[in-house]
């Protein structure tokens, strides 16, 4: 079992590394690929050096799968010629989650949607992810009609060079190279990604479209607003959902205290509610503040925080990667 990073030495990539290791996955050989400005650099796995190679070299070698997290024009560029010598490929990019002939996972939902066939596998966007971890079971139960998310992102989502902007801010440092339009430091952008001809910003759009999507349901209307803050941890997410059927705020309760992957963290009266300090480095999707919306029939409120390095792209990316191998697919 041959296992390629591409962009191995970013944020996520690095992220990806940690949770292989977390997670115990096994494989007989790990390709650490990046651009060719890091090839020949040496990084530390497992206390053993690995030399990070370029993405020709690694497509070279054939690897089983390979998990990319380099941005698109890499993936759109690299992704097919991996398939092309057989290779699965978890594109964490936005390349391809929109094609119609991918599919775009959470295995927690849709796993089962992958084949011998579905060489090229869409990661999701990392504030999707978190969201509809926490909509696929309610939807399942009572069917949701209506979703009004607002989204409070760290600047790890952006990458190393945001982090590195933020803190030069935060130490007074002001020649440093800025890759927001405006200071992120005590401040908070109503812009995450690119604006769009309808007003909206690419990321919110992507919310609307991968939900859709992942839970192979086009008739779940989703508006967003994606907000970047000067917050480290992970992402925080004010959801509003709207249903077609009555529910129960305990049954609410209950089922996402047994779906995989989220946590209920919901004591309001002694100040527990999920915040992004408590997700940095963890696996999981906390939800909290789970009330009804008061001015409006069959609607509820809740809140849900991710490391939207782990859950939002390496932890979700490292899970296809085991579905694959548990189901024989490798
Ligand atoms: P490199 O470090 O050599 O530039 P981040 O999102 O944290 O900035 O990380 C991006 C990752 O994608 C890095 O590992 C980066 O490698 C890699 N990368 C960027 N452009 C390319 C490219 N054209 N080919 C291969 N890897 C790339
Ligand atoms: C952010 N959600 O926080 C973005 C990062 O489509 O995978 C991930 C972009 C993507 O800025």
């Amino acid at each position: 079992m041959k296992l390629a990073i591409v962009g191995a030495t970013g944020l996520v990539g690095t992220e990806m590394l940690t949770v292989l290791e977390e997670r115990n996955f096994k494989y007989d050989e790990l390709i650490l690929a990046a651009s060719p400005r890091s090839a020949g650099k040496e990084i530390k796995v497992a206390g053993k050096p690995v030399k990070v190679i370029t993405i020709d070299e690694a497509i070279s070698k054939k690897p089983d799968i390979a998990i990319f997290s380099a941005g698109s024009g890499p993936s759109l560029e690299y992704a097919p010629k991996f398939a092309e010598v057989g290779t699965f490929v978890i594109d964490n990019s936005s390349a391809w989650r929109m094609d119609p002939d991918k599919k775009l996972v959470v295995p927690e939902i849709n796993a089962k949607e992958l084949t011998q066939d579905t060489k090229i596998i869409a990661n999701p966007n990392c504030s999707t992810i978190q969201m509809v971890l926490v909509l696929a079971p309610l939807h399942e139960k009572f069917k949701i009609n209506r979703v009004v998310v607002s989204t409070y992102q760290s600047v790890t989502g952006t990458g190393k060079a945001a982090v590195d902007q933020l803190m030069a801010e935060r130490a007074g440092n002001k020649d440093v190279e800025k890759v927001y339009p405006h200071t992120i430091d005590m401040n908070v952008l109503p812009h995450i990604d690119v604006f769009m001809d309808n007003g909206y910003t690419k990321e919110e759009m992507k919310m609307v479209n991968e939900t859709k999507k992942i839970l192979s349901d086009d008739s779940v209307k989703v508006t967003a607003t994606a907000v970047r803050l000067p917050v480290m941890g992970g992402h925080s997410e004010s959801v509003n959902i709207e249903f077609d059927n009555e529910f129960d705020i305990e049954e609410i309760k209950e089922i996402l205290s047994n779906t995989p992957g989220v946590i209920v963290k919901d004591d309001p009266a002694n100040n527990v509610y999920p915040m992004p300090l408590d997700t940095h480095r963890k696996d999981d999707v906390l939800v909290g503040r789970i009330r009804r919306d008061e001015t409006q029939e069959k609607s509820l409120n809740l809140w849900i925080v991710a490391d939207n390095l782990r859950k939002g792209a390496a932890t979700n990316a490292v899970q296809i990667a085991e579905y694959l191998v548990s189901s024989g697919l490798v």
